[in-house]
This record gives structure tokens, C-alpha cells and sequence, in this order.
């Protein structure tokens, strides 16, 4: 009797005790990493905050987003690495800087490819946008959604850019790409590929004359402080792509992978509307700041665009012509052309 009530106490402590231990882990988040390029006040740090909220919100606090600016996790490059290895587990980037690893992003590096956001968001988000996301896969990334980094303009400290022959000499920083060396070899810049995270100090130390970004990023990375001259020149649209580790990411039961993706769905939704607005004001803003800014006759704006159809021909090449032609295709029909 004294021995029969002794395994029923102990039975019962077990019990309590497997039933913590269960419990515990049930409530112990899963961290996610998130790691990002700019700062935390810019449109890029205002979106992750905002994922990071919306999943801890539909996960009832079993997922917890770190959002990690400043390259504080590494350069793009260097996040790729760590979530295709498993080391990271989200980030958010330029799809430039992912040419790299899957040639067909660079269909996006494509010089004057969408006339405007609205063209972009009909591509990016149609299925020839799916159908290049969808390769990150075989290369241990999944892609989630395209944000928007914005069109891209140039800034520099040498002169005012107003025609064709003014980039001539002008040492040009530029994304670690071939399409962006080409491009502005092609425009007579000298183009030096370097990570964003080392942009600032490369212009404040004349590494480099001049950088390109969009007005968004010119203003949040405070570039204004170290460059005079801004040229309006929309050159190329630029996404960003929030990706997550493919190791990673199979591991997440359905529920946990539904919780990311609508996230990362409301995250692109707020990201475009805030980028957008910002984007409305930024030019005002960099003046008051002092930027001497200089729009391009449409006569000298044409003759770049012409000069930049020349690396046309290379890009369709690298991401392969079928590509290349529905990627056209898509973009007439967001046109109304059908
Ligand atoms: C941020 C970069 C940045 C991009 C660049 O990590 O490198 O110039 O425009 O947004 O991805």
C-alpha cells in the first residue's frame, strides 16, 4: 500500500514535470533574425518595425522578429550568405545585390525598365516577378515579397551633372553588379563597386565622387552632409526583396510559414504607401539641406537613355531572352497595350 502510493506520487510528479518541460518550450519564441542595410529611421527600419510587430501580433507572441539595422549583421552580400548557410534567418535587400547568387534578378537592373511605381508593382508582383523570386529557392533562399527601394538618382561632388559628357571621370560608386559596372562605364563614370555599408565613409573620405540611390536613402543615410550635387535622372527602378533562409524556413510547420508571409505581405503594402510619401517630400527636404539639385533637359535624358540601351542586349543575354520577353510582355500590358 505504502509502496503503491509511492509510484502513484511519483507517477503524478513525473507527470507535472514532462507536462512544465512541454510547456516551457511551447512558449519559448522562435527568434527571428532580421537583418537590414540602412538605418532604423528610414523607410526600410519603419517597414521591418512594422513586420516585426504584425508577426509577433499573429503568432500570439510564439514568433518574435529582431529587426537588425545598419548592416549590424553584414552587408547584403554578407546576410545572403548567413541565411543561405542557416546562420540568419531573414533580411531585406536589394535584389541588385542578389545577381550574384540567381543571374535572372538582374532582369530588375534593367536601365529605364518601368516609367513608374505603378508598372513596377504590377510586374514585381505578377508572375514574371513570382517566376524569378521562385529561383532564390535551388540557391537556399525563399523570397517573400518585393518592397520598394525607389528610382534611383545620382548624386556627386564633383560638379552638376547636366549632360551626357559631365559623368566623365566621375568616380562613381555603384552596386557589386555587372549590369551597374557596365552602366556607368557605358556613361563614362568610373564605376567602383561597394557595399552600401562602407558608402558613407567612402564619399565622407573621397574614396568616391558620387553615388546612386533613391531620394529615400540620399536623405535617411544623410548623404547630403557629404555630397553637393544631386542629378533627377530616375535611371532604374530599384526593388528590395525580403528573403528568408531556405534551411530555415522548412523547418517552420505551415501555420509559422502563413504568419511570415502575411506579414511580409502587410509589410510591402505599408512599405510602397510610406516610401512613396516620403519620396513626395525628399526632394524639397535635400534642397533646404543644401543640395544643388538639377533636373536633365529631356533632350540629355534621352541621348542616356539611348547610351544605356547598350547593355540591353548583355542583360537579356545573362537572365536568357524568354525572360527578357515576357518580362516585356508584362510590362505592355500594365501599359493597357494587352
Ligand atoms: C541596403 C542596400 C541599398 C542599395 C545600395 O543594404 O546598395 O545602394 O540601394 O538599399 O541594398
Amino acid at each position: 500500500m505504502k509502496l503503491k502510493q509511492l509510484v502513484l506520487t511519483l507517477g503524478v510528479a513525473l507527470a507535472a514535470a514532462a507536462g512544465g518541460i512541454a510547456h516551457a518550450q511551447d512558449i519559448k519564441p522562435r527568434l527571428i533574425r532580421f537583418g537590414y542595410g540602412l538605418n532604423e529611421v528610414s523607410n526600410q527600419g519603419r517597414a521591418a518595425k512594422l513586420f516585426a510587430e504584425e508577426v509577433e501580433k499573429a503568432s500570439g507572441g510564439k514568433m518574435k522578429v529582431r529587426a537588425i539595422g545598419a548592416a549590424a549583421l553584414g552587408s547584403d552580400v554578407q546576410m545572403q550568405q548567413a541565411l543561405i548557410g542557416g546562420a540568419q534567418e531573414m533580411m531585406v535587400g536589394s535584389t541588385a545585390t542578389l545577381v550574384g547568387i540567381t543571374k535572372e534578378m538582374a532582369i530588375w537592373d534593367t536601365p529605364f525598365l518601368f516609367n513608374n511605381a505603378q508598372e513596377a508593382d504590377a510586374v514585381l508582383d505578377g508572375p514574371v516577378g513570382q517566376k524569378v523570386m521562385d529561383k532564390l529557392q535551388e540557391k537556399g533562399l525563399v523570397g517573400l515579397v518585393y518592397w520598394e527601394n525607389g528610382f534611383r538618382n545620382l548624386t556627386n561632388n564633383k560638379r552638376a551633372v547636366n549632360k551626357l559628357e559631365d559623368f566623365d571621370g566621375i568616380k562613381l560608386r555603384v552596386m557589386q553588379n555587372n549590369v551597374f559596372i557596365d552602366s556607368f562605364k557605358t556613361l563614362g563614370a568610373n564605376a567602383v563597386p561597394l557595399p552600401f555599408s562602407e558608402l558613407f565613409t567612402a564619399l565622407e573620405t573621397k574614396t568616391v565622387d558620387g553615388q546612386e540611390n533613391p531620394y529615400n536613402t540620399i536623405l535617411s543615410s544623410k548623404f547630403y552632409e557629404v555630397q553637393k550635387y544631386l542629378t533627377v535622372t530616375n535611371h532604374v527602378y530599384s526593388p528590395w526583396i525580403v528573403t528568408v533562409s531556405k534551411k530555415w524556413w522548412d523547418q517552420l510547420s505551415k501555420d509559422e510559414q502563413k504568419v511570415l508571409m502575411d506579414a511580409a505581405v502587410k509589410s510591402r503594402d505599408f512599405e510602397r504607401k510610406d516610401t512613396r510619401a516620403e519620396a513626395d517630400k525628399a526632394l524639397a527636404e535635400l534642397k533646404g539641406k543644401g543640395m544643388q539639385i538639377n533636373q536633365l533637359s529631356p533632350a540629355e535624358a534621352n541621348r542616356m537613355r539611348e547610351k544605356l540601351g547598350a547593355v540591353n542586349a548583355s542583360i537579356a543575354a545573362n537572365v536568357g531572352e524568354d525572360l527578357w520577353k515576357d518580362t516585356q510582355a508584362a510590362i505592355a500590358k500594365a501599359r493597357g497595350g494587352k
